[in-house]
């Protein structure tokens, strides 16, 4: 049937009564939402299980994604674009007299992730479905999200961040496809079974694994996908062995919390239970999936590609090898061929301290029949680069070192496929940091630069500029992201500049009402809105672009007529519970900004917003506002970043150094259009090398930083003498690891520029309408079927068709 705004509107008053028995006049913004969730739903489950049905009947290679993150943000409105339902719902609730925006709002987050690679993997989720492609996800249903951020007395506190206490609309727990693992047994033995070896453990317990799927909604075309999310439960059979309660929160917890507290053996230890729970269930079930649509599991890697993003997932190997030896009885070789086929991996950080080692009695502990295979993978390892007169390379390349597990060594070793996300950093793995996995195997690395969905980030975020673009190119670029091009031929079109100035203004003055009411603060939107949103890390530099705050403070207070464009500085950043120095930046920022947003005398030329609880929906909100992206990171340090490209999408401009992505963003806008400063990653490599770098001498002989860092710890700033002191000493005795004074002075002149060009509204519009047109660049879309050709082998199996969702159930 036809979705029309009458049927839509009926269905809706019939449901909301069914449900609540409500009229809509009564009916809270709750149950006006879980009405609305309902019948979208409806409107794509016949397409989901068809899409199941289909791809087992015609034996679709499916690709899984392994992700110990997701994070999709709110789902209704993404929902209702891909359906193509979006207008007729607005249409039809505005004939109700209800807010369609207000009741979006009672949606919480699904923030199963911390930062860009848990959004990453959201994104690869919508372009897979979007591109018709058979892509999958697999994860951890966390009971509580990232937390929720509170600033009180200007630090971050951290709270339990509940986004199941009213349930999730979006998913369908699935009890039939759930599966049993064992851990912690004390001992493995062989015994022989039916002619083969079968291992028994002894002692240990068991978990059931239960999931929930998440329906993933491609973009008008009626392909939708499985986001697949475990839970922790204990089997019935099993409840005779936890009897306390205590011993059953020890299941529970299993999926509570996405990042369990890192400075305890207790906490690294449940980290890696997750790690395996979440593998472990998710290869038995793709295996009994397999099993059952009857497929050879000899041919596994035609019918399936499982990918480990970052090295969480990297238990896959080994799991993957335990169940062809131990369930499937495969021979060695045999299983450790159709492992590698089916594995490929994805690094998305060089920083050392990133790349997970576990203790090997921690894994032992956990499955020690997965301890001895990772063993034997290693001893065939070492045995295969001696015999290739390699031995050289083992000491570097091993698994097994300093009674660790090396995580990275075990995903390349076990992979037939290793990325970087973007081309600075994929060029870093190869010639620097994995140089030698890259000497043994070049054939297995490639680059697959990031990616966004461009459709949530201007089609829902950003209305304002959406009408712009329709009226200006017509409406082809909501299917077609490169279609944005368009937009060049109206770059010297004073009109269309005026248009996008405008759209940018109204955003903008969306964001300043919510500030008022979130922060008390008042901002001006003919201030420039100066933007830094990301996870609170030393690399990613907060601490430069505050340095610069407290600058520009001094000149104020020094002159203040001083003749400078009014700015809002713009932070949305949460720091790792555990990571003492972010939480120190994020006191510091906030202090600063106490001092500055009540000191009359500089006449409102500078603001400092700190938005409390940074999450994918802010983001929505904050990133069409902005008008100046700071992405300045150390040279090196940032694989790829990706608000880089949401912003520049939505018209930014980038103030960069040439890190990760940033690079790509400057080649396709090209150097008039972005402002670039600091440090390269020659420059950095060179300072690493020669341990040349003295912060010091920069802090004795330039004037303006000794100035700027005696502001830290003489009591200017009031609040700060424990942490002023800190990130004194980071910057100075612990010589500055990130190299902010080295960059510094830069930084201030290309910010001067940013200054200066601002004051010509036209020209500043056509910097950014030449973002905007390039932005298309950067979509997941194109980036998912990049993997899908290059790594996975799949193919579509949905064409475009926009009459799938309308068969309205
Ligand atoms: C991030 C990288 O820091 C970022 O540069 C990259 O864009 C992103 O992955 C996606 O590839 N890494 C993380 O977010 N890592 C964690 C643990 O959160």
């Amino acid at each position: 049937m036809q979705f029309t705004k009458e049927y839509f509107i009926q269905e809706f008053k019939k449901r909301l009564n069914e449900g609540y028995a409500v009229d809509i006049k009564q009916a809270s913004n709750f149950e006006l939402y879980q009405t609305l969730a309902s019948i979208v739903r409806s409107g794509y489950n016949n397409a989901w299980h068809q899409n199941i049905k289909n791809n087992a009947r015609e034996g679709n290679k499916q690709a899984y994604y392994f992700s110990i993150e997701f994070l999709p943000g709110r789902l209704l409105q993404s929902n209702l674009l891909n359906m193509g339902w979006y207008d007729t719902v607005i249409s039809g609730l505005k004939d109700l007299d209800i807010d369609f925006y207000e009741v979006t709002e009672i949606e919480k987050d699904m923030a199963l992730g911390n930062g860009g690679l848990g959004r990453l993997a959201a994104a690869f989720m919508d372009a897979l479905a979007s591109s018709g492609l058979p892509g999958n996800g697999n994860g951890i249903r966390y009971k509580y999200g990232l937390f929720k951020q509170k600033i009180v007395d200007g630090y971050q506190v951290e709270l339990p961040n509940e986004w199941l206490n009213q349930g999730n609309s979006w998913e369908v727990r699935r009890d039939s496809k759930a599966v049993d693992i064992h851990i912690n047994a004390t001992e493995v033995s062989l015994l022989e079974k039916d002619g083969h070896l079968v291992p028994v453990y002894h002692g240990g317990k068991v978990i059931r694994a239960v999931p929930y799927d998440v329906g993933v909604v491609g973009f008008q075309n009626g392909c939708v996908n499985n986001l697949r999310l475990w839970d922790a439960e204990i089997p019935e059979s099993e409840e005779v062995n936890y009897r306390t309660l205590d011993e059953r929160r020890k299941i529970e917890d299993l999926t509570s919390i996405l990042y369990p507290d890192d400075s305890t053996s207790e906490g690294r230890r449940l980290r890696l239970l997750q790690e395996y729970f979440f593998v472990s269930a998710g290869i038995q079930s793709i295996l009994k999936h397999h099993k059952k649509a009857g497929h050879n599991l000899n041919k596994l890697a035609d019918y399936v590609a499982i990918h480990i993003n970052d090295t969480h997932p990297v238990l896959c190997i080994p799991e993957l090898m335990r169940l062809l030896l131990d369930e499937e009885h495969y021979g060695w070789d045999e299983a450790w061929e159709i492992t590698t086929q089916v594995m490929s991996y994805t690094n998305h950080t060089l920083m050392a301290e990133a790349m997970e080692k576990w203790p090997i009695h921690y894994i032992q502990e956990l499955q020690p029949r997965i301890y001895q295979i990772i063993c034997e993978i290693e001893r065939r390892y070492v045995e295969s680069l001696e015999k290739r007169g390699q031995a050289e390379l083992i000491p570097s390349t091993r698994i097994i070192a300093d009674n660790q597990i090396r995580m990275v060594s075990l995903a390349i070793i076990g992979s037939h496929s290793v990325n970087g996300v973007a081309k600075l950093h994929t060029e870093l793995m190869k010639s620097q940091v994995l140089n030698d996995f890259y000497r043994l195997f070049p054939e297995r690395f490639n680059n697959k630069t990031n990616g966004i969905t461009e459709r949530r980030w201007l089609q829902i975020a950003n209305r304002e500029l959406s009408k712009v673009l329709d009226k200006t190119i017509g409406k082809t670029w909501r299917y077609a992201a490169d279609d944005l091009e368009m937009l060049l031929k109206y770059q010297d079109d004073e009109k269309v500049l005026k248009e996008i100035n405008h759209a940018k203004y109204q955003n903008k003055v969306r964001l300043a009402e919510h500030v008022k009411k979130s922060n008390g603060l008042k901002i001006s939107p003919d201030a420039i809105f100066d933007v830094q949103i990301k996870r609170l890390h030393e690399y990613k530099r907060q601490l430069l672009n505050l340095l610069r705050i407290i600058k520009l403070y001094q000149d104020l207070k020094e002159n203040p007529n001083l003749d400078i464009q009014p700015r809002v500085f713009i932070f949305g950043a949460k720091a790792a519970p555990g990571y003492h120095e972010a939480k120190v930046i994020i006191k510091c920022i906030n202090e600063v900004g106490n001092l500055i947003n009540n000191d009359q005398t500089i006449q409102d030329k500078l603001k400092v917003v700190f938005i409390e609880d940074y999450s994918v929906s802010l983001a929505e909100l904050i990133i069409p506002a902005a008008d100046v992206s700071e992405q300045i990171s150390t040279a090196t340090k940032e694989a790829s970043g990706t608000s880089n490209m949401k912003l520049m999408l939505n018209g930014a401009l980038t103030v960069a150094t040439l890190d990760g992505a940033n690079i790509e963003i400057k080649d396709q806008v090209g150097d008039d259009n972005i402002f670039i400063f600091g440090l390269t990653k020659d420059e950095v490599t060179a300072h690493n090398q020669t341990q040349d770098y003295c912060a010091w001498d920069y802090y004795n002989n330039i004037p303006v930083i000794k100035r700027v860092l005696d502001a830290l710890i003489d009591g200017s700033i009031p609040n700060i003498q424990v942490e002023g002191r800190h990130v004194f000493d980071l910057l100075t005795r612990f010589n500055d690891q990130f190299f902010v004074l080295a960059d510094f002075e830069g930084y201030l002149a290309i910010q001067e520029q940013v200054d200066q060009a601002y004051r010509k509204p036209l020209a500043w519009a056509k910097m950014s309408l030449i973002n905007i047109a390039k932005g298309g660049h950067f979509s997941a879309d194109k980036t998912v079927q990049r993997y899908a050709k290059e790594i996975w082998h799949i193919k579509p199996v949905v064409e475009k068709d926009e009459a799938k969702y309308d068969s309205y159930q």
